[in-house]
C-alpha cells in the first residue's frame, strides 16, 4: 500500500450535530514529513463532541473527528528520518518539532510548527488534506483524525511508543488522562498537604484526582451536578463531594466556608465559564491558583473582578497537560505499564467504529467516562 493512496472506512462529520456517516474515504500516500497510520483503537473526548456540536471556532466541515488514538505506521514520507514503517504510535494534536520557538522557550509544550495547518484542517506540506471521498476534500481535525481507519499526520505529532503496550488501553492516552495528570504535575505544581478542588469529574477531572492523590493533596474535594460521580471519584483520590444543586449559596462560597478560606489549587474540567469564575473565587487569598482545563465554546469569556488577581489569586490554563507530546507520551505509557498510572478504569465502554453514533450518545450520560472503539 505503500505510495498508494488507500480506501478505508471513516467517520465522516458531513455537517455540525448530524450524526456521523460511515463513508468510504480515500487517504492519500503520506508527503515530506508526514506519516500515514494505520488507527487501531481511539476513544471520544468531550472536545470531539465540542467541535462536532457547532462550537468550536476552528471547526470546519467535512472532517473527520477523533483525537485520543493508537496504531501503528503504515507508511511515511520523504524526510522521515524518526519514525517508520511497523512502530506503534500514539497520535498528538500538540505536536512537538523541537526546533520552533515554542519548543526551544522551555516554557511551554505548545508547539508552532504545525499549528497554523492543524487549525485549518490541512497538512502543512501543500495547505490539502490528504483525506477525499470521490475527489471532494475532507477536512483533517486537530492534526489527528482518528476516527477513521488510516489518517496522515505530522512526523512531529507521532508519539512512538513500546510495542508491548496494549493499544486498546494506552489509546487514552492520546488526551485526557495526560491532561487532567499534567494539569497537576506540570501547570500547577501542586506540592504536598494542598487542598485541591476540581469541577467537573469527567475523565479529566478525574486524571486531575489522580494526579492530586499523587502529588500528595491533603484533601481533594470533587464538584459535580451528577451526584453519582462520587462513587467512582473515590476510586482515583476525590475525598470530598459537593453538588452545587444541593445549596443555595454560590459554590464558591461553599468552598471558602468549607477550606477556612479557599483552596490551594482549583481546576475547571468542564468548559463553563460560569464555573470558570467560582474555580477562580473559590482559591484562597494570596496564592490560590485556578487551572483552566475545560474548553468553552465560541464566543464564551471570562470575568471576574480584577481585585481577586490583585489579591493574589493566578489564573492559568493547560493544553495536553503542559506535557511535551512526543518527549513524554512515551513515558506515561511506561508508567501505565509499571502500573503508576490508572487507565484501564477509564474505560467504562468498548463499541466499534460502526457504532460511533451511540457512542456519542453515552457521553452525554452519566455513566461513561470513556468508550474506546476498535477500529
Ligand atoms: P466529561 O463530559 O466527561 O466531563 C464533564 C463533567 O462535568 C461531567 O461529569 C459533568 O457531569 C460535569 N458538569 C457539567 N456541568 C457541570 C456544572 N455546571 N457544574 C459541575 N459539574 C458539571 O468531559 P471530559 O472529557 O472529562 O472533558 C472535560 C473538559 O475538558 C471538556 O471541556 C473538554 O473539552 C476539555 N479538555 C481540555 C483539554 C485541554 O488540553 N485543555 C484536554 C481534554 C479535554
Ligand atoms: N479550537 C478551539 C480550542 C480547542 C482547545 O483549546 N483545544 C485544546 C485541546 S482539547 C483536547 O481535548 C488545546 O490543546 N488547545 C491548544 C491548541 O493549540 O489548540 C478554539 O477555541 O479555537
Ligand atoms: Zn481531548
Amino acid at each position: 500500500t505503500q505510495g498508494q493512496v488507500i480506501t478505508c472506512k471513516a467517520a465522516v462529520a458531513w455537517e455540525p450535530n448530524k450524526p456521523l456517516v460511515i463513508e468510504d474515504v480515500q487517504v492519500a500516500p503520506p508527503q515530506a514529513g508526514e506519516v500515514r497510520v494505520k488507527i487501531l483503537f481511539t476513544a471520544l473526548c468531550h472536545t470531539d463532541t465540542y467541535t462536532w456540536g457547532g462550537k468550536d471556532p476552528e471547526g470546519l466541515f467535512p472532517c473527520i473527528l477523533g483525537h485520543e488514538a493508537a496504531g501503528i505506521i503504515e507508511s511515511v514520507g520523504e524526510g522521515v528520518t524518526e519514525v517508520q514503517t511497523g512502530d506503534h504510535v500514539i497520535p498528538c494534536y500538540q505536536a512537538e518539532c523541537r526546533e520552533c520557538k515554542f519548543c526551544k522557550s522551555g516554557k511551554t509544550n505548545l508547539c508552532g510548527k504545525i499549528r497554523g495547518a492543524t487549525g485549518v484542517g490541512v497538512m502543512m506540506n501543500d495547505r490539502q488534506s490528504r483525506f477525499s471521498i470521490n475527489g471532494k476534500p475532507i477536512y483533517h481535525f486537530m492534526g489527528t483524525s482518528t476516527f477513521s481507519q488510516y489518517t496522515v499526520v505530522h512526523d512531529v505529532s507521532v508519539a512512538k511508543i513500546d510495542p508491548i503496550a496494549p493499544l486498546e488501553k494506552v489509546c487514552l492516552l492520546g488526551c485526557g488522562i495526560p491532561t487532567g495528570l499534567g494539569a497537576v504535575w506540570n501547570t500547577a505544581k501542586v506540592e504536598p498537604g494542598s487542598i485541591v478542588c476540581i469541577f467537573g469529574l469527567g475523565t479529566v477531572g478525574l486524571a486531575v484526582a489522580e494526579g492530586a492523590k499523587a502529588a500528595g493533596a491533603s484533601r481533594i474535594i470533587g464538584i459535580d451536578i451528577d451526584s453519582k460521580k462520587f462513587d467512582v471519584a473515590k476510586n482515583f483520590g476525590v475525598t470530598e463531594f459537593i453538588n452545587p444543586k444541593d445549596h443555595e449559596k454560590p459554590i464558591q462560597q461553599v468552598i471558602v466556608d468549607l477550606t477556612d478560606g479557599g483552596v490551594d489549587y482549583s481546576f475547571e474540567c468542564i468548559g463553563n465559564v460560569s464555573i470558570m469564575r467560582a474555580a477562580l473565587e473559590c482559591c484562597h487569598k494570596g496564592w490560590g491558583t485556578s487551572i483552566i482545563v475545560g474548553v468553552a465554546a465560541s464566543g464564551q469569556e471570562i470575568f471576574t473582578r480584577p481585585f481577586m488577581l490583585v489579591t493574589g489569586r493566578v489564573w492559568k490554563g493547560t493544553a495536553f497537560g503542559g506535557f511535551k507530546s512526543r518527549s513524554q507520551v512515551p513515558w506515561l505509557v511506561e508508567k501505565y505499564m509499571k502500573k503508576e498510572i490508572k487507565v484501564d478504569e477509564y474505560i467504562t465502554h468498548t463499541m466499534t467504529l460502526t457504532e460511533i453514533n451511540e457512542a456519542f450518545d453515552l457521553m452525554h450520560e452519566g455513566g461513561c467516562l470513556r468508550c474506546v472503539l476498535s477500529m
